[in-house]
């Protein structure tokens, strides 16, 4: 069941790199922001964000050709993240999704650039393709609001200075750098699918459970994990002094905080019967994966 998956998601990123990679080069910028978006696009992650909106969009009926937009936009936000996380002034990593990170392959000011560029034309892309003002509006708000200082930044500032190492402090910090963008991702889907106020909350939901489940998995394999499969530095967090939540848990017990995370997230996602089976599924990949 898990390998079925697996071969849906690599079917989905494909069939998402395509759209990804057209929509964010643009023939029209200059050659060095093309080469960087361009080296951005062909070093792709899971795309876990973005499957979330199509599959979430799915459970309304609403088709890939329609969600792709708010996906790819997502994604956007995602990489700038990844990318400015990853400069010397803040995570100073030189690996991620297996390759250099930006500013090793170019420089730092092209990565800062670049970054920003995803970040502004994330909002470019939502304007220009959905032409339903109300909808663009309602997603233009939930994406600022999810991935600004109420969201992932705030999330990120908390992440470089702590307010305590409490149990309560940690998930907050989680919460927000990592569950912002996984939840605001399935209210994505809700909202394209013009869903009511009940399921706009089921899907916020599920999207904020599936978020802590993801990044307890994240500490997990940041300990556990081997470098040359996750695609980037591991023991990350001991050697910056960070304390997480398998300091507070233990691996066992972090395994089986996920566990019971994602149980509560799959009885949401069984209501939507079989239109959510591919979301059921990645509930169990989130806390099994390897990468
Ligand atoms: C610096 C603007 C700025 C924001 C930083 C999200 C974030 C906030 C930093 C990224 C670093 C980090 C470890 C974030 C936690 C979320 C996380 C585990 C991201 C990695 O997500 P994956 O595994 O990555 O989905 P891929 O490469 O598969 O897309």
């Amino acid at each position: 069941m898990q390998h079925d998956f697996k071969e849906y998601l690599e079917t989905f990123s494909k069939n998402f790199d395509i759209e990804f990679s057209s929509l964010i080069t643009n023939e029209g910028y200059p050659k060095t922001l093309y080469d960087s978006l361009s080296y951005v696009a062909s070093t792709g992650g899971k795309r876990l964000r973005p499957f979330i909106v199509c599959e979430s969009a799915a459970l309304f009926d609403i088709p890939f050709r329609e969600s792709i937009y708010a996906a790819v936009a997502i994604e956007m936000i995602h990489c700038y993240s990844l990318i400015h996380d990853d400069l010397p002034a803040m995570d100073d990593d030189n690996i991620r999704r297996g390759h250099e990170t930006l500013h090793i392959k170019f420089d730092e000011a092209i990565a800062i650039l670049t970054g920003d560029v995803l970040l502004t034309d994330a909002f470019y892309i939502i304007s220009k393709f959905y032409k339903d003002s109300e909808l663009a509006k309602t997603l233009i708000f939930l994406l600022s609001e999810y991935s600004g200082g109420k969201g992932m930044l705030g999330g990120q500032i908390l992440d470089l200075y702590p307010i305590s190492e409490n149990l309560k402090d940690i998930n907050y910090m989680n919460k927000l750098k990592t569950g912002a963008l996984i939840e605001c991702s399935a209210s994505f889907g809700a909202i394209l699918g013009k869903a009511d106020k009940n399921h706009q909350k089921k899907l916020a939901k599920f999207g904020s459970l599936i978020g802590a489940a993801f990044q307890i998995t994240d500490d997990i394999l940041d300990v556990r994990g081997k470098e040359e499969i996750i695609g980037k530095k591991v023991n990350k967090d001991k050697s910056k002094g960070k304390l997480t939540l398998i300091d507070h848990y233990g691996i066992e017990g972090a395994q089986k905080q996920a566990r019971k995370i994602i149980d509560e997230a799959q009885k949401i996602i069984k209501i939507y019967g079989n239109n959510g089976k591919h979301l059921y599924k990645l509930t169990d990949y989130i806390i099994n994966r390897n990468k």
